[in-house]
C-alpha cells in the first residue's frame, strides 16, 4: 500500500502539469481526492491493515493529501492568471495608435511666422508680445495719431464697450516696447490685428502682422533696407523684386511702402495685386521723433526704424495662394499642402 501511495504522487504531478485550464485541475482533484478518487480508494483499504501499519499509512496519506491540495491551489492560481492574461490579450487595444482620421498640419501662417522669427532672432532681435484688446492711447495717440487725425479713418476700428479697442495694427507694441526697454534695443512683435473692413481676395477683417523696431545710435535707412532684404531672401530663398516708394504713416518720417512684385501673376496683374503687378507688403520707415519721445527716448542720442509686415500677404506670395479667405477656412486639402 505504501508503494501504491508513493507511486500516486508521480501520477498526480503528471496529471496536474497536463492541466491546461482551471477546469482540468478540478478534474485532477476529483480523480485523486474525490469520493471515488484514487487516494480515497486506497484509504478505504486501510481497514485490512494492522494497527501499526494503519498509523503509518494514515500519516503518509494525510501528508500526501495536504501536499496534493497545496499543489492544486498553486496550479489553479497559475492557470487562472493565464486565463486573465489571455482575456486581456484578446481585449488589448493600443490607444496611441492613430485613428482612421487623417492627420492635421501646421497652419501656413504659423509655418511662416516661425520662419520670420528665426530670421530675426538670428539677427539678435527679441520677440515681444502685446495684447489684442488695447488702449486707444497706445494704438493711436502715442503713435502720433491724435483723435481728429485722418489716419484713424484708414484703420476702421472695432471699438469695445469698455472704451478700449481691438488693436488695428501691431504698432502699439512699439509704444509698450519703448517704455519697457532701455535703448539700444531691437525687437519684433508678431500678432493678430482687427479691422472693420470689407473682405475680398487680399483683405480680411482679422489678420496677422509682425511689427519690428530697432532703436540705437546712428540708425539709418540703410539698416532698414538691409533687414528687409535679409528677411525676404530668408523667406523666398531666391531673389525677389521689391520696390520702395514713399508712404505716409504719422509714426514714421520718412515713411516707405515696400512692395513686392506679385508672385501669383509674375507682375502681369491679377485679383490679388488688383491688376497692378505689385503687392503692398511691408510699410516701414524711420521712427518719428515724437513717437520716440512718447516712449521716453532721447532723440538727441538715439534714432530708429520700424516696419509692419502683413503676414497673410507674405504667405500668399510664398506659396502662390490667390485668396486670403482660404486661411480662415476649414478645408484640410488646403492646409495639408504646407
Ligand atoms: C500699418 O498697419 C502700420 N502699422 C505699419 C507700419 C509699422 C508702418 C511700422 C510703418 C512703421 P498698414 O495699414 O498699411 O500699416 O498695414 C500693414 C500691412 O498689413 C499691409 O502692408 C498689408 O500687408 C497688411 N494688411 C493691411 N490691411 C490688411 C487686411 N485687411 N487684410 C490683410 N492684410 C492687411
Amino acid at each position: 500500500m505504501k508503494k501504491r501511495i508513493e507511486k500516486m504522487r508521480g501520477e498526480f504531478t503528471v496529471a496536474l502539469q497536463a492541466a491546461a485550464v482551471p477546469e482540468d485541475a478540478e478534474k485532477v482533484r476529483v480523480a485523486f481526492l474525490g469520493k471515488k478518487g484514487a487516494l480515497t480508494e486506497v484509504l478505504k483499504g486501510m481497514k485490512d491493515l494492522t494497527p501499526d501499519e494503519r498509523r503509518e499509512v494514515g500519516a503518509l496519506s494525510n501528508a500526501l493529501k495536504d501536499e496534493f491540495e497545496r499543489m492544486l491551489a498553486t496550479r489553479a492560481a497559475e492557470l487562472g492568471r493565464g486565463e486573465i492574461e489571455k482575456k486581456l490579450a484578446a481585449e488589448w487595444e493600443d490607444i496611441s495608435w492613430p485613428s482612421g482620421l487623417s492627420r492635421g498640419a501646421a497652419h501656413p501662417i504659423a509655418v511662416i511666422r516661425r520662419r520670420v522669427k528665426e530670421i530675426f532672432v538670428s539677427m539678435g532681435f527679441e520677440v515681444l508680445d502685446g495684447p489684442e484688446m488695447e488702449e486707444e492711447v497706445n494704438n493711436f495717440d502715442k503713435l502720433n495719431i491724435p483723435p481728429d487725425h485722418p489716419a484713424r479713418d484708414a484703420q476702421d476700428t472695432f471699438w469695445l464697450d469698455n472704451g478700449m479697442l481691438l488693436r488695428t495694427h501691431t504698432s502699439p507694441v512699439q509704444v509698450r516696447g519703448m517704455l519697457s526697454h532701455t535703448p539700444p534695443f531691437k525687437f519684433i512683435a508678431p500678432g493678430k490685428v482687427y479691422r472693420n473692413e470689407a473682405v475680398d481676395a487680399s483683405h480680411e477683417h482679422t489678420f496677422h502682422q509682425i511689427e519690428g523696431m530697432v532703436v540705437d545710435r546712428n540708425i539709418s535707412v540703410a539698416h532698414l533696407i538691409y533687414s528687409m532684404k535679409t528677411l525676404l531672401t530668408g523667406i523666398f530663398e531666391k531673389e525677389v523684386e521689391v520696390r520702395l516708394r514713399p508712404g505716409f504713416f504719422p509714426f514714421v518720417e520718412p515713411g516707405f511702402e515696400l512692395d513686392i512684385k506679385c508672385l501669383i501673376c509674375g507682375g502681369k496683374g491679377c485679383s490679388v495685386c488688383k491688376q497692378s503687378g505689385w503687392l503692398e507688403l511691408m510699410p516701414c520707415g524711420m521712427v518719428h521723433p515724437v513717437v520716440l519721445r512718447n516712449g521716453g527716448i532721447d532723440t538727441e542720442e538715439f534714432s530708429g526704424f520700424a516696419f509692419g509686415l502683413g503676414l497673410e500677404r507674405l504667405v500668399m506670395m510664398k506659396y502662390g495662394i490667390d485668396d486670403i479667405r482660404l486661411f480662415h477656412g476649414a478645408d484640410l486639402r488646403f492646409f495639408t499642402q504646407f
